[in-house]
């Protein structure tokens, strides 16, 4: 059935599929079906959701350390984010099997996902669970150039212009990116209770604010300045990209642990977007999500 649909061609390397709206890759397509039609969400369960390079692996980190019982257990310091909280999509392309079993209902989940709000499963969606959502959104022009580094890390390295073609398009993993982020957005004004829609530049600009709204959205209020200044320091890129698993190890086939960690920098598309490039992407933002009255 995949094979019938429309495809294209991504960075230069890979056959892209267009399903319901969305692009993805053959294999995540299938584990995107799967998800749809077969997870079965607990009412404690948690699930974070992002489109690509906005912000997942920090808020993987920070979620983990706000659901942490065990102030001791720093997990963090042992293994990668991806490992410890699993991409329902693409736990194929974990190299181990992963801490968390994505269809594992015996204790309370804690995942994550780039799939749309729209191809989420109904179990998830509906208005009897209470399954929670955190949602993290980023400057679109930022998103792009973390995107462009990855890529060209991970599969060929392609220029600038062509992966720019390649992101105006919307024809990567789970883009569109407008579609994406307005359909969280507008589903966290429908139901402030059951998705916290969260920004990178907010969590960098005021991180104590942030995660404590977060932790108390996952009603697990952080309990002094002290837990908080610890959770922050623990999730901190510069920490997270200094520990011997993220320097030299590899949770995914396809990437190295320290490929997630570059600059983390608000407004880095300065040092590479002209100013055509940026007025695109802007204007793209502004017809897709100026009415929904949210700017990134
Ligand atoms: P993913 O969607 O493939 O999982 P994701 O973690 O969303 O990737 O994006 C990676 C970006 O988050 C990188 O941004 P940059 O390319 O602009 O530098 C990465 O540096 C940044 N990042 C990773 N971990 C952290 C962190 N702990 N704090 C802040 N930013 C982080």
């Amino acid at each position: 059935m995949i094979e019938k649909l429309p495809k294209a061609r991504f960075w230069e390397a890979e056959d892209i599929f267009h399903w319901e709206g969305f692009w993805f890759w053959p294999d995540v397509l299938k584990m995107v079906m799967t998800f749809r039609d077969n997870f079965i969400a607990r009412n404690d369960d948690v699930l974070l959701a992002s489109p690509m390079k906005t912000g997942t692996t920090w808020l993987k980190s920070l979620a983990l350390s706000c659901r942490n019982d065990n102030d001791d257990n720093d997990v963090l310091a042992v293994e990668n984010p991806h490992f410890l909280v699993p991409t329902v999509e693409v736990v194929h392309l974990i190299k181990k099997p992963c801490k968390t079993d994505v269809y594992d209902a015996s204790a309370p989940r804690l995942l994550h996902t780039h799939i749309p709000y729209s191809l989420l499963p109904d179990s998830i969606k509906s208005s009897s669970s209470s399954t929670k959502i955190v949602y993290i959104a980023r400057n679109p022009k930022d998103t792009f150039i973390s995107m462009w580094h990855f890529y060209n890390s991970t599969f060929c390295p392609i220029p600038l212009e062509k992966a720019f073609d390649c992101f105006c398009s919307g024809v990567y993993n789970s883009g569109p990116l407008f579609d994406h982020v307005a359909e969280y957005w507008i589903e966290s004004w429908k139901r402030p209770e059951k998705i916290l829609f969260l920004k990178y530049e907010e969590l960098k600009s005021n991180p104590k604010v942030q995660i404590s709204k977060m932790a108390e959205f996952l009603g697990k209020p952080l309990g002094s300045e002290d837990e908080m200044e610890k959770i922050l320091w623990r999730c901190s890129l510069e920490r997270l990209r200094n520990l011997e698993v993220n320097k030299n190890g590899k949770s995914f086939l396809v990437a190295s642990n320290s490929s997630f960690f570059r600059k983390g920098e608000v407004g880095d598309w300065r040092n590479y977007l002209t100013p055509e490039m940026a007025e695109k992407i802007d204007q793209m933002s502004r017809h897709k999500l100026e009415a929904t009255g949210l700017f990134l």
